[in-house]
């Protein structure tokens, strides 16, 4: 108060005057209320000045302009102290102004429930109370600033992107800091809707056959209760952990995360194949340990990760698609020193993150290698690459056969995911991604009879086939991403026209499940749909290409329908395959309802991706597995993007 300490200019002199002539008596009341008015945070000031002014003026907010006196600040009502840090702020970031609320995309929930820092990308975007609380307590401040430096993944593991913006050649010399689970206490259960708990049960009675019948081995074979083995490395298991994570199951990851601790050992005289094993078990192992936080995984899989290297002691570096991960030894397939061209550009963005994590670069180098080579072939048609590379040569080999389909598909999708993984930068990949996408629009697009769909048809030696593997329907999920990441929105268009595609493939098929491989009709025929099936090609192996790509479409449109799409093929999946003592099963005829024939086994990648794909579709929380975050590899096992948008 001015009287007692400097003054306050005229109106201050003025004040101490009628302050003089009060009695001992009004003077300990007003001093008493005005105590009493500052402690219950009516009244607030900054400066000595006019603290009578606050006692008569209405709050700035009300009137919606700022207070007369510069040296005085009305608190909002009684709950904020002094907030002119706060303020101060908000010119420097416009977007703090409440008028100026972020429009939020689809879906997105104000504030996320699952991440710290906003899904639009700061903390800055918090409201007004939030921020200046936090700038209030420096503890609160400190873990503010930590949470705008990381990104809190969902359920809490923190991923420290690298902000560098060099290329990752030059980036892999420093480790990336372990994960953590800081920031778990602060997120709470987002709601699960219907459609996801019907996938929570299919995934539990999947995993009730996989744990009674199957336990530690690769596959399940539901009907005779037992199980195959192909590496004898638990790949069920091992794919399905980042799925458990995701979907909630926390006693059933505990168990297999147990498993993976006392009797995953990769010191094991076994043959597995290079590509299945990276994408399965390198992926799945790194991906649950970002989401986890928890360094077993990490251990895991530098373990794998050292011993699928010899692999690329080749005399191309193209690498062999076999490798002995106990007596690291490698080599082609018995009848060919060929190896596929999907498989040996498929395992780069799992090989890259272990660089990352690590900090040794040899793991990436061995991946950007073949690449780089790849990327000058010739050979090519219109970016459109050949099935089969030779080890020995580093030469593409059976010219002229072209596919979206089988031994080349992942290779498309992993230029595009290299590409968003490495923070866009590197331009090859780039560039041989829009080139291949070219080349699929001019010699592989065609429209069926009678229903004109779009669809992704083969080319061998100069003449079209109207065939099209299941595997091919990856496709517009990746177009899409690559559209939302800012490539042109013609592959939106084509995203949109191929998806329609896939739905057909199941949707024209008695079963509602789609065969492996359709045909399709290029000219109209009486009683004809535009999808035919051959005998050999009616099986139904359980895979995610579809469901995975209506995630995307979903995820970047908010159209229902794709919802709708998925929740028709989870019934199917459940009407047609699935085994009532634990377990679901490929089956071999998707024409039969009445017999569709079960094939007895359950591949891994009906837990690691379809049912994952599945339970992201009908989220409606972007969140969950952030496009803008993470890239998923070619087994749904999420990556963190290094320098996320
Ligand atoms: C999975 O292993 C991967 O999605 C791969 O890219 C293709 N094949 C299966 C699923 O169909």
């Amino acid at each position: 108060m001015s009287c007692w300490g400097a003054g306050g200019g005229g109106a201050g002199e003025a004040f101490c005057g009628k302050w003089k002539q009060l009695s001992r008596l009004q003077r300990s009341i007003i001093l008493f209320l005005f105590a009493f008015l500052t402690v219950c945070g009516v009244i607030s000031y900054t400066s000595v000045g006019e603290p009578w002014k606050s006692l008569t003026s209405k709050s700035s907010d009300e009137h919606g302009t700022e207070p007369d006196a510069p040296g005085l600040r009305l608190a909002n009502p009684a709950v904020l102290p002094a907030p002119q840090k706060a303020d101060a702020n908000a010119g420097d970031y416009p977007e703090l102004s409440p008028q100026k609320k972020p429009k939020l995309p689809h879906g997105r929930r104000n504030p996320s429930n699952f991440q710290i820092k906003p899904p639009w990308g700061d903390v800055r975007l918090q409201t007004r109370h939030d921020t200046r609380k936090a700038v209030e307590d420096p503890a609160q401040a400190d873990k503010q600033e930590k949470t705008e430096k990381s990104v809190i993944s969902w359920r809490g593991a923190v991923i420290e992107p690298d902000q560098s913006s060099e290329p990752p050649s030059s980036r892999v010399k420093e480790p990336e800091k372990p994960s953590s689970v800081e920031g778990e206490s602060q997120k709470e259960p987002v709601p699960i809707n219907e459609r996801q708990m019907a996938v929570i049960e299919a995934f539990r009675h999947a995993w009730k056959g996989y744990k009674d019948f199957a336990w530690g081995h690769d596959e399940l074979k539901p009907l005779s209760k037992s199980y195959s083995e192909w590496f004898g490395l638990g790949l069920t298991l091992i794919d399905a952990l980042d799925t458990m994570w995701i979907l909630g199951l926390r006693e059933e990851f505990e168990e297999a995360r147990k498993w993976v601790a006392n009797d995953l050992a990769f010191d094991k005289n076994v043959d597995v194949n290079l590509f299945e094993s990276t994408i399965r078990i390198l992926g799945g192992l790194l991906s649950t340990y970002h989401l986890s936080g928890d360094s077993l995984f990490l251990e895991k899989a530098k373990d794998i990760g050292n011993r699928l290297m010899p692999a690329f002691k080749t005399p191309s570096k193209i690498p062999y698609s076999d490798v002995n991960i106990g007596r690291g030894t490698a080599h082609p397939p018995r009848w060919t020193s060929d190896s596929t061209v999907a498989e040996v550009t498929s395992i780069q963005l799992e090989f890259r993150e272990l660089s990352r994590l690590t900090g040794d670069e040899k793991y990436q180098k061995a991946v950007d290698e073949v690449m780089k080579h790849v990327h000058t072939l010739s050979g090519k048609n219109d970016g459109l690459v050949p099935m089969f590379i030779n080890t020995n040569s580093g030469q593409f080999t059976h010219l002229g056969v072209y596919t979206l389909g089988a031994r080349a598909d992942s290779y498309y999708e992993y230029l595009l995911k290299q590409w968003i993984q490495g923070g866009k930068t590197e331009n090859e990949l780039l560039e041989d991604y829009m080139k291949a996408i070219e080349g699929v629009k001019k010699h592989l697009l065609q429209r069926s009879q009678p229903k004109k769909l779009t669809f992704v048809g083969e080319l061998a030696h100069g003449h079209f086939s109207a065939k099209m593997d299941h595997l091919v329907c990856f496709l517009p999920g990746t177009l899409a991403l690559g559209a939302h990441n800012g490539l042109t929105a013609d592959h939106m268009k084509l995203a949109e026209a191929l998806i329609e595609t896939c739905y057909q493939m199941y949707a024209q098929v008695e079963t509602g499940l789609s065969p492996e491989i359709v045909h399709f009709n290029l000219h109209a025929q009486k009683g004809h749909k535009d999808v035919e099936i051959k005998p050999a090609d009616r099986h139904n192996l359980l895979r995610p290409e579809t469901v995975e790509s209506l995630f995307y479409m979903y995820r970047f449109t908010g159209d229902k329908k794709y919802q709708d799409w998925g929740w028709e093929i989870l019934q199917n999946f459940n009407k047609y395959t699935r085994v009532p003592t634990g377990g679901y099963t490929s089956i071999n005829n998707v024409q039969n309802p009445s017999n569709p024939e079960p094939r007895d086994k359950m591949e891994s990648f009906f837990l690691g991706e379809t049912l994952k794909y599945m339970f992201l579709l009908f989220s409606d929380d972007i969140d969950l597995i952030n496009l803008d975050k993470y890239v998923f590899n070619t087994e749904a096992h999420p990556l963190p993007i290094w320098v996320p948008a």
